[in-house]
């Protein structure tokens, strides 16, 4: 497989590209938003004469569809969800369940990393013990290499060691931390940023099935105009993960991070979660480290992770 992404200013240039590149028979594996929301971005793919093979015509696709039903069913992804990516990733009409799978994700999912994090404040919202200070952290950590100021807010002030864990971070970091409290002290904090800086708002993880805890987020998250991104630990329970997403989606919450997904072994929950919520895969965290534990999501990194044996089953035929 050939894998090569190509940037134009509109959709029709682009594909033009493609087909000029790649031929006809390239498959589009994603398609994106350029830098900076400008033009588009296409990820094509074209399998490669030695990966032709000689079974008669179906077979392969009917291996691809084996493939790809088998890493889902291991990863437990709700069956609705499984048959929907399953008809997408046979329609694709490809050899390679790489190369389906990641279609079938850009088809159903929307990817967008959190790099561009200065317009708006970023709140990370979610469970207690999601991940959310960590990655506020990590987010810091990404804005301060490419020498950005970054301010942080934590609503996370009634917890113990709530603050003192991100100060621990910050001081480090020689990032300003701030508290708030109540909507108020929120817009104060805000305020009192750094005219262009990056801000990144650190909430306190709630109930999000409990009345008072919601109605206290979401007048939180109501004070200011941020984007809400919903943090989950990857693993778990598919059904309730959706149930989870569907509700910070309902509190405003767009795209999602799943952290810990070096340590999950099953990753439907976080396929569900993002279906339910209709949330946009950002960034998933891949270490407990702060230094480079965030990685952006797309369609073929997320495959690559669906279908961990895949390259290296590929690498071993190819010898
Ligand atoms: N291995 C690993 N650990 C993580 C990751 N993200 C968070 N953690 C750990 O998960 C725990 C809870 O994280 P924390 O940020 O405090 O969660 P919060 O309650 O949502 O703020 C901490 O021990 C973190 O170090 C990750 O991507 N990988
Ligand atoms: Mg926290």
């Amino acid at each position: 497989m050939r894998l090569k992404t190509f940037t134009a200013p509109s959709m029709g240039e682009a594909m033009q590209l493609v087909k000029a590149h790649l031929g006809e028979d390239a498959i589009i594996v994603s398609t994106q938003k350029g830098d900076g929301g400008i033009g588009v971005r296409i990820t094509a793919a074209i399998e490669t004469a030695d990966e032709y093979d000689e079974e008669p015509d179906g077979v392969a696709d009917i291996e691809v569809e084996e493939d790809i039903a088998d890493s889902l069913r291991q990863h437990n992804v709700p069956a609705d969800l499984a048959e929907r990516l399953i008809r997408t990733a046979i329609s694709l009409d490809t050899d390679d369940p790489l190369i389906a799978m990641a279609g079938a994700l850009d088809q159903h999912f929307k990817f967008q990393p959190l790099s561009k994090i200065t317009k708006r404040p970023v709140i990370l919202v979610g469970l207690p013990g999601a991940g959310k200070t960590l990655t506020a952290a990590k987010l810091a950590t990404r804005a301060v290499m490419k020498k950005k100021t970054v301010n942080i807010i934590t609503t996370d002030t009634v917890r113990a060691g709530g603050y003192e864990q991100l100060a621990a971070f910050t001081r480090v970091l020689g990032v300003d931390l701030m508290s708030a409290e109540t909507p108020a002290e929120l817009r104060d904090a805000l305020d009192a940023c750094a005219p262009g800086a990056a801000v990144i708002v650190d909430c306190a993880g709630g109930n999000p099935f409990d009345e008072d805890d919601v109605r206290a987020q979401v007048n939180l998250l109501r004070a200011i105009d941020g984007e809400i991104v919903f943090v989950a630990a990857a693993g778990g329970d598919p059904i309730e993960a959706a149930e989870i997403a569907e509700a910070y989606a309902t509190m405003g919450a767009r795209r999602m991070v799943s952290t810990r997904i070096d340590i999950a072994r099953r990753l439907g929950a976080v396929l569900a979660a993002a279906d339910a919520g209709r949330l946009t895969f950002a960034e998933v965290g891949i270490s407990g480290a702060v230094a480079e534990g965030l990685a952006p999501l797309n369609p073929i990194s997320l495959a690559r992770l669906l279908l961990p044996n895949h390259a290296a089953v590929r690498d071993e035929a190819a010898e």
